[in-house]
């Protein structure tokens, strides 16, 4: 008996130091990352989604896409279950709802899977991957209005959906730089319209900016899809002569930026990365690398992100500033992303 114990006893431990071996997050093609967009059909959402791919390579993990025809978050929240259902390792979501996924991303924490937002955040996820300061992205919205108006003038903003936490904090963001300093007091937003990342939906909110207010000088977009419908339709505009500021992909907008273009210059990161990294977040939240605000793990390329308070995730990390898009520089990056 003694020995058919000591013999059940050793063949758990081996089992044990096997499962061990096995436990951290990559390494094992069983694994699989998964990763949740805003959208099926955004461009921006594919590069952000090739980064992530790459990055689970890397990794040895098994990836996969699940994202929603339209900027739907109920059907974002079925295909959470979906994948917790089988048996998914981790999931990045672009949230399209600030509040609405919380219970969904919650219930799926609770089974074991590690839960990170990128692109835009919610409640209920353990890390936001945030693409750069809202208040970074705010400022520079600004200042290209500030700049494109002449100091002075209406302007108005073109979203992408009214729920989207990333558009909203933006937005926010802007509202208080300009409230805050007497240099914008000449500005005057005129609407914030809501082109749910759409193209036709932003062509027609464009027109219809237009028409009604026949004194703007400025659309500002923080929407790659958005920035891209606002400019064609101005460009298309025989006598328009107003200016497109934004976030843009510079593949998209090369035949639109430029000096002597609709749109000057505008601004975006590089989706590739902000992928990329969650990907890499998430191998060290399973790890047990990150944890805590203030500890480090280290993405592509050897660069290190440091955990910081987040809101409403409890913790995000910031991938870097907005980079400026101008004449000079659009042909280059238009090959990149
Ligand atoms: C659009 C989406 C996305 C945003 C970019 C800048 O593609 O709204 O969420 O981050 O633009």
């Amino acid at each position: 008996m003694k020995k058919l114990i000591a013999l059940l006893l050793a063949v758990l431990m081996a089992f044990s130091l096997v499962a061990c071996a096995d436990a951290p997050a990559g390494g094992d093609g069983d694994v699989t990352y998964a990763i949740v967009c805003k959208d099926a059909s955004n461009p921006y959402m594919s590069r952000m989604v090739s980064g992530f791919k790459t990055a689970c390579e890397a990794l040895g993990v098994k990836c996969i896409e699940k994202s929603p025809e339209t900027t739907s978050v109920d059907d974002q929240i079925t295909i959470v279950n979906e994948l917790v259902a089988q048996n998914v390792k981790a999931i990045a979501i672009a949230a399209n709802d600030a509040a609405a996924l919380e219970a969904t991303l919650k219930a799926a924490r609770d089974k074991g899977v590690a839960v990170v937002t990128l692109d835009s955040d919610t409640k209920g996820s353990q890390m936001f991957i945030n693409q750069a300061g809202v208040t970074q992205v705010a400022q520079v919205l600004v200042d290209s209005v500030y700049d494109m108006t002449g100091g002075e003038g209406e302007f108005a903003v073109l979203s992408a959906s009214s729920t989207a936490t990333n558009q909203n904090s933006w937005i926010a963001a802007m509202k208080t730089i300009i409230e805050g300093d007497a240099k914008y007091a000449k500005l005057k937003w005129v609407e914030t319209v809501y082109g749910d990342d759409e193209s036709q939906k932003s062509t027609d909110e464009t027109q219809n900016l237009m028409t009604k207010y026949p004194n703007l000088e400025v659309i500002c977009c923080p929407t790659t899809v958005g920035v891209l419908a606002c400019a064609q339709t101005v460009q298309n505009t025989e006598g328009c002569k107003i200016k497109v500021a934004g976030l843009g992909l510079p593949s998209e907008m090369k035949d639109y930026v430029g000096d002597d273009k609709v749109c000057p210059y505008m601004y975006l990161w590089n989706p590739i990365d902000v992928g990329s990294c969650a990907a890499y977040a998430i191998d060290a939240i399973l790890d047990g690398k990150v944890g805590e605000v203030g500890t480090k793990f280290t993405a592509e390329n050897e660069t290190e992100y440091e955990v910081m308070a987040g809101d409403p995730a409890d913790q995000q990390i910031i991938v870097g500033p907005p980079f400026a898009f101008n004449g000079d520089n659009i042909a280059d990056w238009a090959t990149v992303y």
